[in-house]
């Protein structure tokens, strides 16, 4: 870049994690100029050219990382499901509370009753304390309306939080999450009404970034998730998948063929669903919330993902019932303690490798020229400190789309 192209904001003082490639790939004393909400130069301080109209922040000290990417949540809902948090406690299984109409048929009722301002604040409620620990993109499904009004609904109000907050949300559409109480007995003809009617009407309202579907005995085979995924591509969708989370059904091998972002959960996928994820490129979007709430005891397959190099993301999995887990960097723990991660996997897993899942790797994931500038300086010494408290709130400042978010 010339030196004398001109830059809006210059930001140094710092060591910059740029997670490029998925690693640490730190510059020390570092600076990153940005024009337009877009990084134009990245480098060390000392190589930077002088832009002599920039505003300047020297940070003093401290890391630069990129923006946090949670890729997989269902925050727009109503209700909560704190009593069956109880329920559980008192040794009722996930699956019988389900069999029981409670589960997230519980949550379905309550967000079908709910209006879209109400879903707005709860949805506000949530989102703050992620954003508040350096989230710049967020993704958002529905999946607890099931109708064709009340999954617009739920994704109206997700692209609606994108509009009024300093946050990016991509929306997914879940309808495939559970059987509506109307069509029980009649899977196939929800099934249908979900490719020939609902996914025509979201995509038309261009409601809906890509598609997913719940791939589990309590709710849908392989088979009705393949006629999802055809309709989907269709109408010009990407696919990801539930998959592997409670048994192995073969779903993220399927995800996979159908060249799916990501498969998401997979405790009990085997290995030749993990080479069949390597070999077209699906992302391995592991959810400790989930996997801890439900008191799992067998970890995804992490070594097999290494091996077969599959990019591991680790997201919230925020919902009511499963994952009511509100901090990203809580999971980034979990992700290592439970699942032996190291703080370096863990960090691509909320930042390139996030931004993989979601399609956005082009614009979003790593500090480098051209990326959007969405960056978060945090007062501390390692990247590992990150990943290391458990919990809490560290001091950081968040710059979203080249501007500080306040
Ligand atoms: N897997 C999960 O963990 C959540 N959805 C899914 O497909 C659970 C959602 C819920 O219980 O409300
Ligand atoms: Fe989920």
């Amino acid at each position: 870049m010339a030196a004398e192209q001109q830059c809006d904001s210059l930001w140094y003082g710092a060591d910059l994690v740029t997670m490029r490639g998925g690693h640490y790939h730190l510059i020390e004393d570092g600076a990153i100029a940005v024009k337009d909400g877009k990084i134009v130069w990245i480098g060390e301080r000392g190589l930077c050219p002088e832009f002599p109209l920039a505003t300047r922040t020297d940070f003093g000290g401290g890391i630069i990382t990129p923006g946090f990417i949670d890729c997989h949540t269902h925050l727009v809902f109503g209700g909560d499901r704190s009593a069956e948090f109880e329920q559980r406690l008192n040794g009722v299984s996930y699956a019988e509370i389900a069999a029981n109409g409670g589960g997230i048929l519980s949550t379905v009722n309550a967000t079908r009753a709910a209006t879209e301002a109400q879903l707005l604040a709860s949805a506000k409620c949530r989102l703050a304390p992620l954003l508040a620990e350096g989230v710049t993109t967020v993704e958002i499904k529905s999946g607890y309306g099931l109708t064709i009004d009340s999954e617009m609904k739920m994704l109206r109000v997700a692209r609606q939080l994108g509009e009024e907050l300093p946050v990016t949300v991509k929306t997914t559409c879940l309808a495939a999450h559970a059987l509506p109480p109307e069509f029980k007995g009649r899977a196939d003809d929800y099934i249908a009404v979900i490719c020939d009617s609902l996914l025509p009407q979201v995509a038309s309202a261009g409601l809906a970034d890509a598609v997913d579907a719940f791939c589990e005995h309590l709710a849908f085979s392989p088979q009705q998730v393949e006629k999802v995924f055809d309709a989907a591509h269709r109408l010009g969708l990407p696919v990801k998948l539930h998959a592997e989370q409670l048994s192995s059904l073969g779903g993220s091998k399927l995800a996979a063929q159908h060249q799916a972002l990501s498969a998401d959960h997979l405790e009990y996928a085997g290995e030749s669903d993990v080479i069949e994820m390597a070999r077209q490129g699906t992302i391995a979007v592991l959810l400790p919330g989930a996997y801890y709430l439900l008191r799992e005891t067998q970890a995804p397959p992490v070594d097999l993902f290494r091996q077969h190099n599959v990019p591991m993301a680790i997201a919230s999995d925020a919902n009511p019932g499963t994952s009511p887990a509100l901090s990203l960097r809580l999971m980034l723990n979990m992700a290592c303690t439970l699942f032996r991660l190291t703080p370096e996997e863990a960090l691509a897993g909320i930042t390139h490798h996030a931004a993989r899942a979601l399609g956005i790797e082009k614009t979003h994931g790593t500090l480098e020229i051209g990326k959007t500038a969405d960056f978060v300086h945090w007062p501390l010494a390692r990247p590992a400190e990150l990943v290391y408290w458990l919990g809490g709130q560290l001091p950081c400042t968040v710059i979203y789309l080249g501007e500080v978010r306040l």
